[in-house]
């Protein structure tokens, strides 16, 4: 017997503005919730002096049946830098260790970061089109170096979980750096 939540559900999804409708839950991080992500802690308390600017949104949509937990999550990362690091999601790894994700750029360019609780690090150059597997043990983390927004759709287990632990306690191994324009990859101090 089907349950009431069985049933098929669409929402549709728009590409310029990078938004789906309808959306059940929208989350926005701003840089007080990434304090302790980006490398430099006297440019990010002099900016939090004045203000709270938004780094990224996501706009999600649990599907769950009576027997699946599948999640719809679309990340709009907005262009710019925290002094000369450019804009990235916190980054997480999943609760369980059997549970990989689906991530598909559809607008704008960056780098996925990949790292493994280890240390195994990988970057994937993201361009608008790029979809990308993160599989089970791996944290993952979205930088946009472009000047424009970054637009990703996620797909996985709400199951999965997300432990930020890793991430708060020493970071990816490499930060992306704005270098005479170019970004560039840097060895983060923070990683021993
Ligand atoms: C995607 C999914 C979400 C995640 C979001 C932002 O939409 O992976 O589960 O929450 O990106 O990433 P983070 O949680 O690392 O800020
Ligand atoms: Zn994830």
């Amino acid at each position: 017997m089907l349950q009431e939540n069985d049933y098929p559900i669409s929402v549709q999804f728009d590409f310029a503005s990078g938004t789906f409708d309808p959306v059940q839950i929208r989350d926005d991080r701003k840089l007080s919730d990434l304090q302790m992500m980006f490398h430099d802690p006297i440019i990010v308390n002099n900016i939090l002096a004045n203000a709270d600017p938004l780094i990224y949104e996501i706009w999600y949509h649990p599907f769950q049946t009576s027997r699946s937990d599948m999640a719809l999550g679309v990340t709009r990362l907005l262009p710019g830098k925290i002094g000369d690091e450019y804009h990235m999601t916190k980054g997480h790894i999943h609760e369980r260790d059997d549970q990989p994700e689906i991530y598909f750029c559809v607008r704008g360019e960056g780098y996925l970061l990949l790292q493994t609780i280890d240390g195994e690090f990988r970057a994937e150059r993201w361009t608008t089109g790029t979809i990308s597997h993160i599989p089970p043990m791996w944290a993952h983390r979205v930088v946009n170096t472009g000047d424009d927004l970054l637009v990703f759709v996620a797909s996985y287990h709400l199951s999965a979980g997300h432990d930020y632990r890793p991430i708060i306690e020493k970071g990816f191994r490499k930060l992306l750096v704005d270098r005479d324009g170019q970004p560039t990859f840097v060895e983060s101090q923070r990683w021993t």
